[in-house]
């Protein structure tokens, strides 16, 4: 008989620990950043994820070292989670040489080949097709690799998306590809770029699944990337999983968001996947005022040596703008 493949992917009490770590050291990243961008201290553009943790700490808990992230730009988090340090990232968005551009970009594209981060390009829904080109190697090379690709909701209006769904469906890519449906593309709210509820249900016609599911629990995305993945790892080709969040803070952080309503905002704040997760975890005993002391001095103090790593650090010398072009 062949083996049962596994639905339920349980985490010990210090794995729910460190993902609770996790979604507090990137909502503290982004928050700082917020007030860096303020006081004009932040090079690059900023565009929190603020309110959409969960989602790259559902999917990034537990990936291996070899398998790819294709990250959006809301994404930092997931450089975090995928190995970058926090005084990279924060020189980064500095553009210090200390920086994974080494000051000669904005945050938005780079990339890490060692750690499996493709850097991401400006163009919506241009990383999709990569990403599937990515998992298309993997399966040529016979390695269970896995890819998750991220994209918003907005991108899975442009053409490359579906070429890209199109040709992992048709080849069984080992590829996840990940909508953070916020609810709006820049100012454009969901309902006046598509005709049905769920992007989810565009998998359908490449031939997999499409799944639907609350972006703002942690669990609920760990669980469906989890199976996402073993169909993935077992040859089973790719998923669509759509996680519902909001964005809290606009398109960036020169955006005011005119365009929506305080209780709107205030009704998905109502949703914070932090607070959700806090009283999970206290209602198991695995969280209690001591830890969570314990966990909110790590973070400050891992932010504060970042930002303060990345304000002492070199700037770009003019010379070395065009070192380590390949033309
Ligand atoms: C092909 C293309 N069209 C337009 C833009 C300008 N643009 C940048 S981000 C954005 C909105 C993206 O919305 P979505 O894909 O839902 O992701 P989100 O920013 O909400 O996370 C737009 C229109 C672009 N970068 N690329």
């Amino acid at each position: 008989m062949p083996p049962i493949k596994r639905t339920k992917f349980k985490l010990s009490n210090e794995q729910l620990l460190d993902m609770f770590y996790w979604l507090r050291l990137i909502r503290a990243f982004d928050e700082r950043l917020s007030i860096l961008v303020r006081q004009g201290k932040v090079r690059s553009g900023v565009y929190t994820g603020i309110g959409q943790e969960a989602i790259v700490v559902g999917t990034c808990f537990g990936l291996r070292k070899e398998d790819w992230i294709c990250p959006l730009h809301r994404d930092l988090g997931a450089f975090l989670m995928k190995g970058v340090e926090p005084r990279v990232m924060m020189s980064q968005m500095f553009a210090k040489t200390t920086g994974l551009s080494k000051g000669r970009d904005s945050a938005l594209h780079s990339g890490v080949n060692e750690l499996g981060i493709f850097g991401n390009t400006s163009m919506l829904g241009a990383n999709l097709p990569v990403a599937a080109g990515l998992a298309f190697t993997f399966t040529m090379e016979n390695h269970d690799n896995v890819v998750v690709a991220y994209f918003g909701e907005g991108a899975s209006n442009v053409g490359d998306f579906h070429e890209a769904l199109n040709f992992a469906g048709v080849h069984r890519l080992p590829i996840l590809f990940v909508c953070e449906n916020n609810q709006y593309a820049y100012s454009v709210p969901v309902e006046k770029s598509m005709a049905i509820d769920d992007v989810a249900d565009r998998a359908e016609s490449y031939g997999f699944d499409g799944v639907a599911i609350n972006g703002n629990d942690v669990l609920a995305v760990y669980q469906a990337t989890q199976g996402a993945l073993a169909r993935a790892r077992a040859g089973d080709g790719p998923t669509l999983i759509e996680c519902k969040t909001y964005r809290w803070h606009g398109h960036s952080e020169h955006d005011k968001a005119f365009y929506r309503s305080d209780e709107e905002l205030a009704m998905w704040k109502s949703r914070d996947p932090i607070p959700t997760f806090t009283t999970y975890l206290r209602a198991r005993h695995v969280l209690d005022d001591g830890k969570l002391k314990e966990i909110e001095a790590k973070v400050t103090a891992t932010i504060d040596d970042a930002v303060e790593f990345a304000m002492n650090a070199p700037e770009p010398d003019p010379a070395d703008a065009v070192s380590d072009l390949y033309a």
